[in-house]
């Protein structure tokens, strides 16, 4: 297996060496420790970790600080102010370079804002907005008050909405009125009010940005003008110390049944390996780096690699509003040009689609600035890594494939770049101050060249400290499958090869992985059968050249349907409408019997094998094995 060693040059000047993994081995938490009083803190902390409450783990639990002004604040008082932090670019072409000065004044503006509408620390926001600069302006905003943000992607339904604002109790929604999408302006505050309806609910207001000119329900009172508030108010204000474990944000992410969690993360902890991941991971030299994320604040990704990790570092970065299509393939490529990208952090998915578009596209723009090249959210297959490192990269940028979830909050298992030799398609090992290992059912850890379950031995500083609301559903999904081990169970499988090198297979469990979005097989199963039309729906996950897997679907019907392709549409519609288009199946199946097994369960295992097009696997525990005839010809 070719591995690709770090240039020389690159090595020499990198942020990370060989030496952290042995400081990190020989003294955990003082590892640990280093990392942290990286940050700022009002109150020092003299304890690391204290994880005799697990699997809830307190981390520096005696210190204060403040998330804003780490990322803010500190950067201005060290004379850096006038430092560009974010380089907007809308989708239109319009775009705004704000400093580290203006977007402190913003936050600040915003922060007074919320406290004169009587939020208080603890209180909940949800946040349903585009890639606008107010979006990362209220999340700093949340951040300096103590308040817990919740950031729903703007591309899900109303119903999804209402569901996260409802397990949250959400006082304030900071939203716009609308999004530019592929050169036309979409309607979201519509959404908003469709998501509040006439039921009560403990939303007190809707803030929201004028992005797009579009005209607005409006409801007197609750409903409220960015621009005639944030914009008014003072552009003073002090940030408070909030201990350590003061919940910091919580993000809905999909589980293995159709309600989502709310998984909780912590201030502390988060932002040490946030900042500490984001310096040697995407080696970041702040004054120097321009650094793009092309993630969006609705997911992980964006909370931890474009706002928290990046501005506790004081980088300069790119946030682009739209897709990477409008108005035509070249955008990315102009704006690495446009702005001279040094690091640019992306998705398989969205690789797999630029070597689709062909490499004409990439190699009609000046890209040699770039120097690091990272992908997240799903395996990068080789081929995928080989064409990102030669047509982005000049065939000589290191590349790091970091794994991580929602629920660890940042990298885990990433090469380091100027230190790991990495090869294609594997996340090579988990970083210095983390320990994880590939076992089997059993928890015996499996040798070379074997397979078997990825599982996180050692807590971790950002690592989720509960489900919001449900934390017995945080120790029975994590924490149970390894129980007297005590280990954390992610939920995917990985492969260890010849030479100790670790490599993720994906998942495990009934969660899909569509263009680096989690989706349950349940959740689209219930919007199925939501449908009058159907009685019953089996999904899964087929894989997909492009988005990694598709959503394919079997349904039977309610006796009177009548199958028809009109029908097949409205159901794929019926589920963009419920969840999200990203969870709009690739397929649907109309089928007159699914297969199960003796107790009920259906064996997504077969459905796959129909989805993929194999020859069916065992098939002795269904029930009537007869019912692939009729699946196979339907
Ligand atoms: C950050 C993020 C988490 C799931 C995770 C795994 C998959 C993420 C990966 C990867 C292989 C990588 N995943 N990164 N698989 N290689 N580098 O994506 O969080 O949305 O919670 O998804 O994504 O299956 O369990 P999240």
């Amino acid at each position: 297996m070719t591995s690709y060693p770090p240039a020389p040059e690159f090595a020499a000047q990198a942020n990370a060496d060989a030496a952290l993994y042995e400081r990190a081995r020989a003294d955990r938490d003082g590892f640990w420790a280093e990392q942290a009083n990286r940050l700022h803190w009002h109150k020092p902390f003299t304890e690391v970790l204290d994880w005799t409450d697990a699997p809830v783990a307190r981390w520096f639990g005696d210190g204060e600080l403040n998330v804003a002004y780490n990322c803010l604040d500190r950067h201005v008082i060290d004379g850096h102010g006038d430092q560009v932090a974010i380089h907007w670019e809308g989708e239109p072409g319009d775009s705004r370079a704000i400093t580290y000065a203006e977007l402190l004044d913003e936050v600040c503006r915003a922060a007074n804002t919320f406290t004169a509408l009587g939020l208080v620390p603890g209180d909940r926001v949800a946040i349903y907005m585009p890639m606008v600069p107010e979006a990362i302006v209220t999340m700093l905003a949340c951040a300096r008050l103590g308040l817990t943000h919740s950031v729903v992607f703007a591309g899900f339904s109303p119903t999804a909405l209402r569901q996260r604002v409802d397990d949250a109790e959400a006082r304030l929604i900071v939203t716009t009125d609308g999004q530019w999408r592929r050169g036309k302006p979409a309607a979201l505050k519509y959404a908003v009010d469709e998501a509040l309806g006439s039921d009560p609910s403990s939303v007190e207001h809707v803030l929201v940005v004028r992005r797009v000119g579009l005209d607005v329900p409006w409801t007197e009172v609750r409903d409220l003008w960015w621009d005639e508030t944030v914009a008014a108010a003072s552009p003073s204000h002090e940030a408070q110390p909030f201990p350590a474990e003061h919940p910091l944000f919580i993000l809905y992410t999909s589980g293995t049944t159709g309600k989502p969690k709310g998984i909780l993360h912590t201030t502390g902890g988060y932002l040490t390996q946030t900042a500490y991941t984001h310096h040697n991971v995407f080696d970041h030299k702040p004054g120097h780096d321009i650094y793009w994320c092309t993630a969006d604040i609705g997911w992980v990704t964006g909370h931890s690699y474009i706002v928290y990790g990046p501005l506790a570092n004081r980088a300069t970065q790119v946030v682009y509003e739209g897709t990477p299509n409008s108005p035509d393939e070249h955008r990315h490529f102009q704006i690495i040009e446009k702005y001279g990208v040094t690091i640019y952090y992306t998705a398989p998915t969205l690789i797999r689609t630029f070597m689709k578009w062909g490499r004409d596209i990439p190699d009609a723009h000046d890209l040699s600035t770039l120097r690091l090249l990272g992908s997240v959210g799903e395996p990068i297959n080789p081929e995928a890594w080989r064409w990102y490192r030669e047509v982005f990269g000049a065939n000589n940028t290191p590349i790091v494939d970091t794994w991580w979830q929602t629920e660890t909050g940042a990298i885990m298992i990433a090469p380091l770049p100027g230190v790991t030799a990495a090869k294609p398609g594997a996340a090579m090992g988990p970083l210095p101050g983390i320990s994880a290992q590939v076992v089997d059912d059993d928890g015996t850890p499996v040798g070379s060249d074997e397979s078997g379950l990825l599982v996180l031995d050692q807590p971790w500083p950002s690592m989720l400290r509960g489900i919001w609301n449900d934390m017995d559903r945080y120790r029975e999904t994590y924490w149970q499958r390894f129980a007297s081990e005590g280990w954390y169970f992610a939920g995917d499988g990985a492969k260890l090869d010849a030479d100790g090198d670790l490599w993720i297979l994906g998942r495990v469990d009934d969660v899909m992985n569509v263009s680096g979005h989690r989706i349950s097989t349940a959740e689209v199963e219930s919007a199925l059968v939501g449908h009058p039309a159907v009685a019953e729906a089996a999904v899964v996950g087929a894989s997909d050249e492009t988005t990694g897997q598709g959503i394919v679907a079997f349904v039977i019907l309610t006796g009177s349907a009548a199958a028809a392709d009109a029908l097949v549409s409205e159901l794929k519609a019926a589920v963009s409408l419920e969840i999200s288009p990203i969870a709009r199946p690739r397929e649907i199946h109309i089928v007159p019997e699914l297969p199960k097994t003796r107790s009920g369960k259906i064996m997504r295992r077969l459905l796959r094998d129909v989805a993929e097009g194999r020859e069916l696997g065992d098939t002795s525990t269904l029930v009537d094995p007869t019912v692939f005839e009729a699946i196979a010809t339907a």
